[in-house]
């Protein structure tokens, strides 16, 4: 796709690098936060995703205040890591042993799929560091195919392809007979109340990691993405869920995956943008205040080198 710019960085001018983003310089030594983009897509109909990460972070048309956190998010130290490409089997392993990489480095990454297949990999990176782990999954389907275009990992295979992990969907309102045997062995949800929410954090891992499909919200709100499916969650709703698990959870890393940008209309994406920014916020709400973290003060000025 012409005016692509994927990056070819090395090791030396990569993620060591200092990067200018939301008005602040930042390193990724400094960083507590990544948004790592993983253009990754499994089938046909998720081809367009491997254009979100770039459009999300093109349209990253954010203000640094959050007025309803009381603070600015990106002072925690936001790194956008460099786009990179991620292809086949290989491509997955590669994505796990990255994500393992920064949750080792106790970074909170946000990955910007792609399709949801890319998961499979963050979701078991996650558990390769912090053992256990309930992967919550807010999307409106089930994701439990044994196959789709004769393959078995891709998005809609996400949640079969992670085997026995703890998981909790919430948002499923369309699924195939073929997964509904599966199914009753999941805690799953389309509407959760309170209540119920209140008990399955009860039984959940103290780390959690959380996949948001754009799915899960309504296409009214969300048009650009392969299966939208209607009745689905408003803003306040997911953010709101997102607040709780918060809240109970040490959440570990995030992915916002199935994002499919429609060309000419970026409201979709920006609104990923706001999405990632939001979780960032919500992660480390608690800590900013307790430190005082820099709230809404002058940025950082750039230098003249950028430095
Ligand atoms: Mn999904």
């Amino acid at each position: 796709m012409a005016g692509r710019t994927r990056s070819t960085a090395t090791k030396d001018e990569g993620i060591f690098r200092k990067t200018f983003f939301m008005n602040r310089n930042v390193t990724f030594e400094e960083s507590r936060a990544c948004v790592v983009p993983v253009p990754y897509a499994t089938t046909s109909y998720t081809e367009g995703t491997r254009d979100a990460p770039e459009q999300i972070l093109l349209n990253w048309n954010v203000e640094d205040y959050d007025l309803e956190l009381g603070y600015a998010p990106c002072s925690v130290g936001i790194y956008p890591l460099p786009e990179r490409e991620y292809e086949g089997a290989e491509g997955l392993d590669l994505v796990r042993k990255v994500a393992k990489e920064l949750f080792k480095f106790k970074k909170f990454p946000v990955f910007l799929g792609g399709d949801q297949a890319i998961t499979i990999a963050t979701a078991k990176a996650a558990a390769d560091v912090f053992g256990d782990m309930t992967v919550i999954f807010l999307d409106a389907h089930s994701d439990m195919k044994a196959e789709f275009e004769g393959k078995n990992v891709t998005g809609m295979s996400v949640v079969k392809q992670l085997g026995d992990m703890d998981t909790l969907q919430i948002g499923v309102r369309n699924i195939g007979s073929e997964e509904l045997d599966d199914m009753s062995e999941k805690e799953a949800f389309n509407r959760i109340t309170d209540k119920e929410l209140a008990t399955a954090l009860s039984n959940a891992s103290r780390n959690v990691y959380i996949s948001i499909d754009v799915d899960v919200f309504d296409p009214s709100l969300m048009p650009a993405t392969p299966m939208p499916e209607p009745d689905g969650y408003t803003w306040s709703e997911v953010i709101g869920l997102i607040r709780k698990i918060a809240a109970r959870k040490n959440i570990v890393g995030c992915d916002i995956a199935e994002h499919s940008p429609i060309p000419g209309f970026t409201a979709p994406s920006i609104m990923c943008a706001q999405l990632a920014y939001k979780v960032i916020g919500l992660k480390f709400e608690k800590e900013a205040k307790e430190k005082g973290w820099e709230n809404g003060a002058e940025p950082k000025k750039r230098g003249k080198n950028g430095d």
